[in-house]
């Protein structure tokens, strides 16, 4: 797309991010979303710096276009994935679940792009100030970790408040959701849910049957009680979540009942003791494909992004 400016930072076709989803964004989903014209970024999540530089070199050898790494700023790993990332100069770098300016300067200074997610106006500024290319303003209606406000409501406010673009994130599944985005003011989108349905993501077959089964209010937030809110699908674990957190469940009894919980998930296919990430637009979710197919259902009819 000619005179995007997200397309044109990135050198990609389609102003369309594939969001970095902990355990499922690999190597081979990334590349694949790549391929397609869109950003695929690898999800560093909790994994040590290693697995990633791994996945960087999957993606290398599956794809000769640009893509990106989420560096998830709560990781215990955080700084050796940083040390990968810049070792490896990969194209662009994204952020979550934190404040990434401490880190700002070295990645601009290796050339790689720095988009963070912000979930508040103030951050945004902050980030704009400090060099960043663009940033994602991530509603709470996306998946894993969330923030407290809507796409509706943050995206606006965000693209009011700086000039470098801005990326929407959190709630869309169709042209319907691209458009209302671009509407908003972004440039481009970022979507993670209608990709783990994506014949090149690695969740285990009940992950994917989960999304595509999801009604309208299949998902939950567990964990608002730790500072750290988590949009999941419903299951037994979410509810044994969530009675913990009702009747005072310690921070260390709730951080218990999440370990392993993603890898149970997505490996396993746990249905009971998994923890199921995912948007709340898994209700919008009925159809598999290729990461290609996926991402051309998406953007078909879009008034602002055209095939
Ligand atoms: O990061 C995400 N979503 C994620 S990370 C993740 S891995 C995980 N696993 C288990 C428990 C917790 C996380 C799963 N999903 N989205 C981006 C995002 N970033 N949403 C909200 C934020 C955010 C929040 C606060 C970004 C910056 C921030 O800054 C606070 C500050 O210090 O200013």
């Amino acid at each position: 797309m000619m005179g995007n400016r997200i397309c044109d930072l990135l050198g990609i076709r389609y102003p369309v991010f594939q969001g970095a989803m902990a355990w499922l964004a690999d190597g081979k989903l990334a590349a694949a979303v790549s391929n397609a014209g869109g950003l695929g970024i690898i999800a560093g999540g909790n994994a040590p710096g290693e697995i990633v530089r791994q996945e960087i070199r999957i993606a290398k050898s599956l794809t000769d276009k640009p893509f990106g790494v989420n560096i998830m700023l709560l990781s215990p790993f955080r700084d050796e994935v940083i040390s990968v990332v810049l070792e490896e100069k990969v194209a662009a770098v994204t952020t979550g679940a934190g404040n990434p300016a401490k880190y700002v300067p070295a990645f601009k200074a290796a050339g790689i792009k720095v988009i963070p997610v912000v979930p508040s106006i103030a951050l945004a500024k902050r980030m704009e100030k400090i060099g960043a290319d663009a940033v994602i303003a991530e509603g709470n209606e996306a998946g894993g970790h969330i923030g407290k406000l809507t796409t509706m409501v943050l995206v606006p406010q965000i693209v009011d408040s700086v000039s470098i673009p801005v990326i929407a994130a959190g709630g869309v599944a169709d042209h319907r959701g691209v458009d209302a985005c671009f509407t908003l003011g972004a440039e481009g989108i970022q979507v993670g849910t209608v990709f783990i349905v994506a014949d090149e993501c690695k969740a285990h077959e009940n992950y994917k049957k989960m999304v595509l089964e999801a009604s309208d209010i299949d998902t939950t937030v567990t964990g608002r009680s730790t500072g750290h809110p988590v949009q999941v699908l419903r299951n037994k674990l979410s509810k044994r979540f969530d009675d913990l957190e009702k009747h005072g469940g310690t921070p260390e009894e709730l951080e218990a009942l999440g370990t392993g919980a993603l890898k149970a998930a997505v490996i396993d296919g746990d249905i009971e003791k998994g923890s199921f990430m995912s948007g709340q637009i898994a209700g919008m979710v009925k159809e598999r494909g290729t990461a290609k197919e996926i991402l051309e259902r998406l953007i078909t009819g879009s008034k602002f992004i055209t095939l």
